[in-house]
């Protein structure tokens, strides 16, 4: 497999007493504090249909390492985010010898409970579901603010917006570029409750999230992810690792609970002829460049950006954790048919999920736009992006570019 050259780790369990993460590939030079990392953390708390943790936990962050003076030095940037709630499970996560004073014997369906605790070898659901948690987004948005601030130099913005939620959607888009929302959009859609563009559809959603609470149970649904200002020619369609739409499907599909990954136009695009998938090229002679009116292939073809803006759909299943559980489990030591055990929960995670989603295409773009321009410094890297956009599109002839001139 290719190697990345923008990577992140992190670790921590949601109710341990700190998140971390460690950025690798940062080039240096790139102004960082630890407001741009806040900023974004505080988005991803945002949204009607949280549980109550959301407006108590802080996501308290020092950067252990990396930047000195606001600015990057090209070294490993380590992040440590302390969980406010830590002095309350204190006991119950301590990394002391011990045991638990409550095992969480019936594991919730559509949880990794079951699965981890048989592959682990754990009687606990806890042992699984600490790490399971969507709590570790928070340490990938923590990656994803440091991502997207080394883009930004080169002119990509990312933005997302909520769908769908439960039954509640948009009507279907025909890939038009003129209807989705700008950049410039991002504060009136963070300003909306489920940070929906649409303040009908928002209400809408609002509604069916109180239905759902109401009788105890939990909505999945989707955004879309768009990306700004990517140059073309990030990924390629030489190898299957290089492909930039499969490395954003695996990084998209590997937020928890997600189980959709569409690029642009995605499944539809199955339900249509040729003649009406495919975006077309017009010369556009003032700017010099080749333009797409439409994103229906969302930005990418034969795995390489196109020009245009990178657009996604993901879709996350309902929360597996239900306020009311209802479904059918099992207790593991009695193999009683059992209803799960009860953990405080979120209704709706979706608008949060715009943000997670908005992280990893930030990562992915990071790695590949790395990969292409290079550089220690940030100096380095944007001269040669401007190298590169300089002479986009004035190239010669193929048999020029080989021989120096026509044979
Ligand atoms: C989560 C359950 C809830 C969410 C949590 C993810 O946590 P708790 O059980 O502590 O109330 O609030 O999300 C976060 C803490 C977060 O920061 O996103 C789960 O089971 O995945």
């Amino acid at each position: 497999m290719r190697g990345s050259l923008f990577r992140f780790l992190t670790a921590g369990e949601s109710h341990g007493k700190a998140l971390a993460v460690i950025v690798e590939g940062m080039p240096a030079g790139v102004e960082l504090n630890e407001e741009d990392i806040n900023q974004e953390l505080a988005r991803r708390r945002l949204g009607f249909g949280r549980g109550p943790r959301m407006r108590f936990e802080k996501d308290e962050i020092s950067i252990l390492s990396g930047v000195r003076f606001g600015r990057t030095l090209g070294s490993p940037i380590a992040v440590e985010i302390a969980n406010t709630e830590w002095p309350k499970w204190e006991q119950e996560m301590s990394v002391a010898k011990g045991i638990s004073s409550k095992e969480l014997t019936q594991p919730r369906p559509g949880h990794a409970d079951l699965a981890g605790m048989q592959k682990y070898g754990f009687s606990d659901a806890r042992d699984v579901l600490e790490r399971a948690s969507a709590r570790e987004t928070a340490a990938r948005v923590v990656a994803g603010a440091i991502a997207k601030k080394l883009i930004s130099n080169i002119g990509i913005q990312i933005i997302s917006h909520v769908i769908s939620i439960g039954s509640v959607m948009t009507a279907k888009d025909l890939g038009e570029l003129k209807d989705k929302p700008k950049f410039k959009d991002l504060e009136k859609i963070d300003a909306s409750e489920v940070r929906c563009f649409d303040p009908e559809l928002a209400e809408a959603m609002v509604a069916e999230i109180k239905a759902a609470s109401k009788a105890g149970d939990s909505l999945g649904g989707s955004v879309e992810v768009i990306a700004y200002g990517v140059p073309v020619g990030l990924g390629s369609h030489v190898h299957y690792d290089r492909k930039l739409d499969g490395l954003l499907a695996q990084a998209f599909m590997s937020i928890q609970a997600v189980k959709a990954v569409e690029i642009g136009m995605g499944s539809t695009l199955g339900s249509l002829r040729g003649s009406v998938a495919h975006d077309e090229i017009h010369w556009e002679s003032s700017t010099k460049i080749y333009a797409r009116p439409t994103a229906r292939a969302g930005g990418i073809e034969g795995g390489i950006s196109a020009g245009g803006p990178i657009t996604a759909i993901v879709t996350m299943k309902p929360l597996a954790t239900l306020n009311r559980p209802s479904i059918k489990t099992v207790d593991v030591i009695t193999k009683e048919s059992k209803y799960s055990f009860k953990e405080r929960t979120d209704v709706v995670a979706v608008p949060a999920l715009g943000v997670v989603s908005e992280t990893m295409m930030a990562i992915v773009l990071a790695d590949v736009a790395l990969e292409k321009f290079g550089g220690d410094s940030l100096n380095e890297f944007t001269v040669n992006f401007k190298n590169y956009k300089k002479h986009l599109n004035s190239t010669p002839s193929s048999v020029e570019a080989i021989f120096g001139k026509k044979p």
